[in-house]
């Protein structure tokens, strides 16, 4: 008797200590993208296009502007309005680079405001297309071994494929699948486009001769093989800056799958671009397989989070980042960001689109407010 009367209150103990919050009792589950049955796939593609046709919000309040952003188009969607919230805190690299404290990379909220921005997607495209799923997850270490030919990119079926590459004739233009131009998906910024990939498992090439780059010549897809990925989630013991350097620096695993892809997930400037167009990674979720990519980058840190005891509420970082000094040297030794310290409280920027969080509503997946996990 006493026992039985026990167990509910045992459980509600046992469900609060493993990061789970009582309220979220039904978590919704994110997929690799490779075992979504067809009619998963249809609906994911679907709600991407179909975001694409709803208007955007016409109060959006840019808040960074860095010199090499436009100014809010009339004509964005609102996909495009979710695009111009991640080209306007990019970190500024212009005369406005005290704003850079705004910055969602290389400081301290990186990985809850990337968290927050793959979440705020799926929202979207529940509430305003009908979408039934979760955000699924493109377990890239799968594929590292031959990223050209792994199936989500030879995929081309005009309404579950997210695949395709480029052609090089044509401004590197995904012109297949249910996401390339003859599907009608088109992208506003930085101006009116289709979506493009381009290739390259030594994508770093060009910025040879750059001072602050690492190493030019290094092969992107060794950074992500599934080996790598065990290791980081195994390492850094209680180290979440320690983590966050070895998962989000130029040549490791989150920056390298951006690069691999080429094209707009690499930021490159669409053919016809005013001179104000700089490559920058700052539009890469023109790239629907961005949100795919942070779904996993999102899977990983929560299973590092849940790894050992100590990296459950490790939290650190700062405000700043550095990276508009370009220089690797800082960029290795100040990597989340100079004082102030980025705090739990901390608000997520949001331009004014949508309910502005902290990183304490973001810390961990399975509360209140999330509520999701992941098959695996
Ligand atoms: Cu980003």
């Amino acid at each position: 008797m006493f026992v039985q009367s026990l167990l509910p209150l045992l459980s509600v103990v046992l469900l609060l200590s493993s990061g789970a919050s009582a309220a979220c009792t039904n978590p919704r589950v994110r997929k690799n993208w490779h075992k979504l049955t067809l009619e998963e796939k249809e609906d994911w593609t679907r709600s991407i296009a179909c975001l694409s046709q709803k208007p955007g919000n016409p109060n959006i309040i840019p808040q960074v502007r860095p010199f090499n952003v436009p100014p809010p188009s009339p004509n964005a969607s609102a996909y495009d309005d979710h695009v111009y919230l991640h080209m306007d805190l990019y970190p500024a690299v212009s005369f406005k680079r005290l704003l850079a404290f705004l910055s969602v990379h290389f400081n301290g909220q990186f990985l809850f405001w990337h968290r927050w921005y793959t979440f705020q997607l799926e929202e979207e495209m529940r509430n305003k297309c009908g979408y039934k799923g979760s955000m699924p997850f493109w377990k890239w270490d799968d594929d590292a071994k031959d990223v050209e030919g792994s199936e989500i990119f030879t995929d081309v079926d005009p309404i579950t494929g997210i695949g395709g590459w480029g052609n090089p004739d044509n401004d590197w233009t995904v012109e297949e699948g249910a996401l390339g131009a003859k599907s009608g998906f088109s992208l506003n910024y930085p101006i009116k486009h289709s979506l493009r990939r381009n290739f390259s498992n030594q994508p770093w090439i060009p910025f040879e001769g750059i001072p602050f780059w690492p190493d030019p010549h290094a092969k992107a897809n060794e950074t992500f093989t599934p080996e790598k990925i065990e290791a980081l989630i195994d390492g850094f013991r209680g180290d979440f800056t320690g983590f966050q350097a070895e998962f989000e620096g130029w040549d490791k695993s989150h920056f390298a799958v951006h690069s691999v892809i080429g094209g707009d997930a690499t930021g490159q400037c669409p053919a016809g671009s005013p001179d104000w167009c700089q490559q920058a990674t700052h539009w890469s979720s023109n790239e629907p397989m961005f949100f795919l990519h942070h779904s996993m980058v999102d899977r990983i840190f929560w299973k590092w989070q849940n790894k050992y005891p100590e990296n459950k509420e490790a939290f650190g970082g700062g405000t700043l980042p550095v990276m508009q000094y370009f220089n690797n040297e800082y960029m290795v030794r100040f990597a989340t960001g100079l004082s102030p310290p980025m705090t739990r409280r901390s608000a997520m920027p949001t331009l004014n689109i949508y309910k502005t969080r902290t990183i304490q509503e973001l810390f961990h997946i399975e509360n209140d407010y999330l509520c999701y996990t992941y098959e695996d």
